[in-house]
């Protein structure tokens, strides 16, 4: 079987950066990384950028390693089809400015171990690296300095850097391959998708399948709104904004965060840009135009600001598309149950360590501080006992082992995002009530969940994997190969 061809667009925070070294772990008879297109998300774009340039040069320093030790060098799918593009994209949603969990992610997005570079809006892919490494150059910390500027510089890097943005170069590699051929794994913000989906449609519905970290769908399993006791004694917690982007410091955000969640139905990725996310979710509709979320206007007070950039305004679908579009969504209700314990990982590293494997190092110091801050706030969670969903991990692993028959994936749901919900901004909407679809070309309908019409978005859904007590040690293993 041909080598799953797939674009990773992702946010790099820590569950990324794990989701992105299980892919470049891979066999190349399983999985071939084409490109990384990197979305502003966990933290502001030019630090996500950051990471993911961190991380090549940790693989590039452990390969290294391992070779001088007589090791397996591993990232096989990585040294056979090196450089992998890394390509920049927006550095906000569609609609509103960006939503982070820096609290979280730290930052950097990795716990805080890095300096932060702060934000520069409107920048060129060229004014990005540009910017990137004249930061890097004038830093007086050592560690960024190395990473960053020897890492832009390496003639042998094991990543090259596209002046293309991201969108644009999601769809040259759609155009350049076979019709369904290329897998997209959307593991931040999908404001990358729903620009290039806007761009060419046609172009873009050239993708085998869209696989997503995105939703909360079942809401009986969500335990957000079920606070800890620290919550109950917390002092004047902030109400939160009209126009919610953000949720204010404190425990809730604490607890929203630890379930990669930032409004209490819905989950970060969403939450942060939910008419991307829509719109890519309505070409999976017979009638795409019936689902098409409502364009917001600009709220006056934000008009008159002239240093506001302008919003970038999206054409709909035209009608007549030559197919749907195929999405596979892994919710928290899933990925959540997909944890990282720290005693396999501190196990699964110890001798690694004593070794300096240099990954190893650089892995154990973001996941001590993910697993510290998860101590910290959570009442009852002891050092000892802590684990981490690694929520992006999931997709990579259904995209490596998409041969197992044990994945369950229920097929065709109506699942539609709630843009423009005060309470409920990226909430999945789910119309459950029971109704006989009809053939794609019955006769047009309003959209409206009003049952019968045949419309709708119709979406798979991850219910099940190979095993949530394997996942853990399955990743360990590929990634460091002990
Ligand atoms: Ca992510």
């Amino acid at each position: 079987m041909a080598p799953r061809k797939i674009i990773i667009d992702t946010d790099p925070g820590v569950d990324d950066i794990l989701a992105i070294l299980l892919a470049l772990s891979a066999s190349p008879e399983k999985l071939q990384v084409l490109l990384i297109s990197v979305t502003y998300g966990n933290i502001d774009l030019q630090n996500c950028l950051r990471n993911a340039i961190s991380l090549f040069h940790y693989v590039n320093k452990e390969i290294a390693w391992r070779e001088s030790v007589g090791r397996s060098l591993g990232f096989e799918t990585l040294r056979s089809s090196k450089p992998v593009v890394v390509a920049i994209g927006p550095e906000q949603p569609l609609a509103e400015n960006a939503s982070m969990l820096d609290f979280f992610h730290g930052q950097d997005g990795l716990g805080g171990p890095h300096l932060s570079l702060g934000q520069q809006p409107h920048l060129t892919p060229a004014e990005t690296w540009q910017h990137l490494l004249e930061v890097a150059e004038t830093s007086s910390a050592p560690e960024q300095s190395e990473i960053i500027a020897k890492e832009m510089k390496n003639p042998s890097s094991l990543f090259t850097q596209s002046q293309t943005p991201a969108h644009l170069e999601i769809l040259k590699l759609l155009r350049d391959n076979e019709p369904n051929s290329i897998t997209i794994v959307a593991i931040g913000p999908m404001t990358n998708l729903a620009l290039a989906a806007a761009e060419d449609p046609e172009t873009f519905l050239k993708v085998k399948e869209i696989v997503v970290m995105g939703g909360h769908i079942d809401q009986a399993d969500n335990p957000a709104l079920q606070p800890p006791s620290s919550l109950e004694q917390a002092p004047n917690i902030p109400e939160p904004p009209f126009r919610l982007t953000r949720q204010p410091p404190g425990p809730i955000r604490d607890l929203l965060n630890m379930r990669n969640q930032t409004a209490p139905v819905a989950d970060f990725n969403t939450f942060a840009d939910p008419i991307a996310a829509a719109r890519v979710y309505t070409l999976t509709s017979p009638k795409p135009h019936t689902v098409m979320p409502f364009a917001l206007p600009l709220p006056l007070c934000e008009k008159q600001e002239e240093d506001v950039a302008p919003l970038p305004f999206l054409p709909s679908y035209p009608d007549n598309l030559s197919k749907r579009l195929n999405v596979t969504l892994f919710p928290i209700d899933i990925t959540g149950k997909h944890v990282l314990a720290r005693g396999d990982l501190e196990a699964s590293l110890e001798p690694l360590l004593a070794a300096k494997s240099p990954l190893a190092e650089w892995v154990s110091a973001f996941m001590k501080a993910t697993f510290d801050k998860i101590v910290s706030t959570s009442p009852g969670v002891s050092r000892d006992t802590v684990g981490v969903p690694v929520h992006d991990v999931l997709t990579i692993w259904y995209c490596v082992d998409y041969d197992d028959p044990k994945w369950e994936i229920s097929e065709g749901e109506d699942l539609r995002v709630e843009t423009v919900g005060q309470w409920t901004r990226g909430m999945f909407v789910a119309d459950r009530r029971s109704r006989k679809r009809k053939d794609d070309d019955c006769d047009d309908g309003d959209g409206r969940l009003t049952g019968g019409n045949g419309n709708g978005n119709r979406l798979n859904r991850c219910v099940g994997s190979p095993g949530q007590d394997i996942f853990g040690g399955l990743l360990l293993k590929r990634i460091f190969g002990s």
